[in-house]
């Protein structure tokens, strides 16, 4: 069960609900692993975050443990079998009557921080992942609430997108990251795509880190890396930074940044 968690970070205590993340696959041991390494690692050694898989293959009721079926029409190719995918979905349904069932695939509604936030925000979810060629569109109409799709790509199962989707909501759980700033920093928290970073040794390759972040100045500092932010967004996605808008600072450190970029392209 989860519940209300006390964590102590330092000298700070979070309260933090812990979510319930339930995963309906055909590779529980393959999904489990996102919970082996890192803050995901963590959220769940906290309670932060707890992960159960539920296997298909284990509501078969054939000897043989069939878990795919020929598709209606032919052509190559197998679906997963409906009975042990439905009944897998009323097993979980059981323990976790609330959470949002969502389906994995390239179909999906396209995947964005926003949508990973809002979800982290409940108490629970239901990951379904399909392999083979999918799963019958009958289930996707009558159990499935949302689906989602981590790209324009295709990859063999549903289970490495629901990874990424349990790893990057994992860290937006309060408690999960080490600083409390760290994910409100991350590119696209704020529509933007994250300032350049530096560390050690000052100069790498005769390339020196930027005097700015070496003179102890804060408030130059964050200038800077808003105005990074702004101009790389500009720059490599220009589509983010029509969907924003900008207040007037932002605005001003934007043009100093495209001021300066024309000045150097003319040279
Ligand atoms: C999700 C699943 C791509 C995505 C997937 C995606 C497994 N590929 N872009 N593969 O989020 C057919 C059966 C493809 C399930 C699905």
């Amino acid at each position: 069960m989860t519940g209300d968690v006390l964590l102590s970070t330092g000298s700070r205590t979070i309260r933090s609900i812990g979510m319930r993340i339930d995963v309906i696959t055909l590779f529980p041991q393959l999904v489990k692993q996102v919970i082996d390494c890192g803050v995901v690692g963590r959220a769940a050694e906290n309670e932060l975050l707890q992960l159960e898989c539920w296997n298909p293959r284990e509501y078969t009721l054939d000897k043989h443990r069939t878990v795919d079926d020929r598709p209606y029409g032919g052509g190559p190719g197998m679906l997963m079998k409906v009975q042990p995918v439905e009944d897998t979905i009323h097993a979980v349904r059981r323990q976790n009557p609330n959470g949002r069932l969502i389906y994995l695939g390239p179909q999906g509604k396209p995947l964005t921080q926003n949508m990973l936030k809002l979800q982290s925000k409940q108490q629970s979810v239901i990951f379904l992942c399909g392999r083979y060629e999918g799963i019958d569109e009958r289930l996707i109409e009558q159990q499935v609430d949302e689906e989602w799709s981590i790209g324009d790509y295709v990859i063999s199962g549903g289970e490495l997108a629901a990874m990424v989707c349990i790893d990057a909501m994992a860290r937006l759980i309060p408690g999960t990251l080490g600083h409390d700033q760290s994910a409100s920093q991350d590119s696209f928290s704020e529509g933007l795509l994250d300032c350049p970073h530096y560390t050690r040794p000052e100069s790498i390759g005769g390339c020196d880190v930027p005097e700015v972040l070496m003179n102890g100045n804060h408030r130059q500092i964050e200038d800077w890396r808003l105005r990074q932010s702004l101009g790389r967004t500009w720059l490599r996605r220009p589509d983010l930074l029509e969907a924003k808008t900008l207040d007037k600072r932002e605005r001003y450190l934007l043009q100093e940044f495209i001021d300066e970029f024309e000045a150097n392209s003319s040279m």
